[in-house]
């Protein structure tokens, strides 16, 4: 049974295909902080265009440290072949009839080019989210949300004009598929396996993706590691009311474990979103003799006093510094011991009763 009619597809390909033509350059982008559906689609993407001997770019501008590692990965194997830019070099690169191509999302505030999309004079869009009215305005768009994701639509694009591709583009767009159908457990119809039949005939392994995912739990587990169970400890600060409540996390049980820093943002930003707390350290090695930390904070807590404190910088609720030592210990006691310096007084203190208060005898008054 057919699920999805091709007809739309095809004429939009076709009006694309057209648009590529008369195009001088290509730039081809997808959401920000890309996963493995924005960037296999946007690799996909990339070689469909290839046979119009057109310049053409991916722009991923996020900070690679923050990429997730099956994705960075992806990137990086990548690098030599594909032109991939960030969005200062497309800036530089796009001229008046460049076209840029956006997968896996419609909005213009989720791609890196939004506030600058107006310098496009010609724009296309595939996605497989609803369409909204903050949706990109532009008549050559295709969004089908019965599509199991932006992988699926741009292999059936791919396959309708017999494109060639290579066994690793049919793995990055299997990739894509697999992560927004959760392992093909939900979204999928009868096209989605279609499409997937037909990657793996040109070359895409299951394994492959599978290490790919493998990648993404073991940078998630590692950074993890820094705060589960009890290598997070909370301490009450009760000279201020109400009390404070600040966590202290690094790997107690192999202390000397190495990290990047960015594991250790992640892991104290983690602690702000999932654990009631005011301010969270995370601590970690990231040479042999160097310890780094992460602070985040609050209104109530200037982590940025704290981190001065111990020689380091930052603001009211982000902050940071790294100390040579050999005692990661020894600097958790320290930051412990430091906490109060960055304790807003008590004025400062947004107090929710008081601000509740002051809300009622507004409304009172009117
Ligand atoms: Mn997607």
């Amino acid at each position: 049974m057919r699920v999805n009619n091709d007809d739309a597809l095809r004429s939009f390909k076709r009006e694309l295909e057209g648009e590529i033509k008369n195009s001088s350059k290509i730039f081809i982008v997808g959401h920000n902080s890309p996963d493995f559906d924005a960037i296999g689609s946007a690799i996909g993407l990339y070689s469909f265009i290839k046979r119009f001997g057109k310049e053409s770019y991916i722009i991923v501008n996020d900070d690679p440290a923050k990429i997730e590692s099956g994705v960075k990965k992806i990137i990086d194997d990548n690098r030599d072949i594909i032109n991939i830019i960030d969005k200062r070099e497309c800036l530089e690169l796009l001229d008046n009839n460049s076209m840029l191509i956006v997968t896996d999302t419609n909005k213009p505030d989720k791609i890196s080019v939004g506030d600058s999309i107006d310098l496009f004079n010609k724009i296309a869009v595939i996605d497989h989210h609803f369409k909204t009215n903050e949706s990109i305005k532009t008549t050559l768009i295709y969004i089908n949300s019965q599509s199991s994701s932006a992988s699926e639509i741009v292999t059936r694009m791919l396959n309708m004009s017999k494109v060639k591709y290579g066994g690793l583009t049919a793995n990055y767009l299997l990739a894509g598929i697999s992560l927004d159908t959760d392992r093909f457990k939900k979204n999928t119809t009868a096209l989605t396996h279609d499409v997937a039949e037909k990657l793996i005939r040109r070359g895409a392994d299951m394994n492959f993706v599978n290490n790919l995912f493998l990648q993404d739990f073991n940078s998630f587990c590692h950074v993890a590691s820094l705060i589960i169970y009890d290598n997070t400890i909370r301490k009450i600060y009760t000279d201020s009311l109400p009390p404070i409540q600040v966590s202290f996390s690094l790997n107690r049980e192999a202390p000397k474990s190495i990290y990047k820093k960015e594991d250790c943002a992640k892991a104290a930003d983690r602690m702000m979103k999932f654990i009631d707390t005011d301010a969270s350290f995370v601590m970690g090695y990231i040479d042999a003799r160097i310890v780094h930390v992460s602070a985040r904070g609050g209104k109530r807590v200037n982590v940025g006093k704290i981190m001065e404190s111990v020689g380091g910088g930052g603001n009211f609720q982000n902050a940071g510094v790294q100390i040579e030592t050999n005692d990661i210990f020894e600097i958790e006691q320290e930051l412990i011991n430091n906490v109060p310096l960055g304790i807003s007084s008590s004025e400062d203190i947004i107090n929710p009763l008081e601000i509740r208060s002051k809300q009622l005898a507004k409304r009172s008054k009117k």
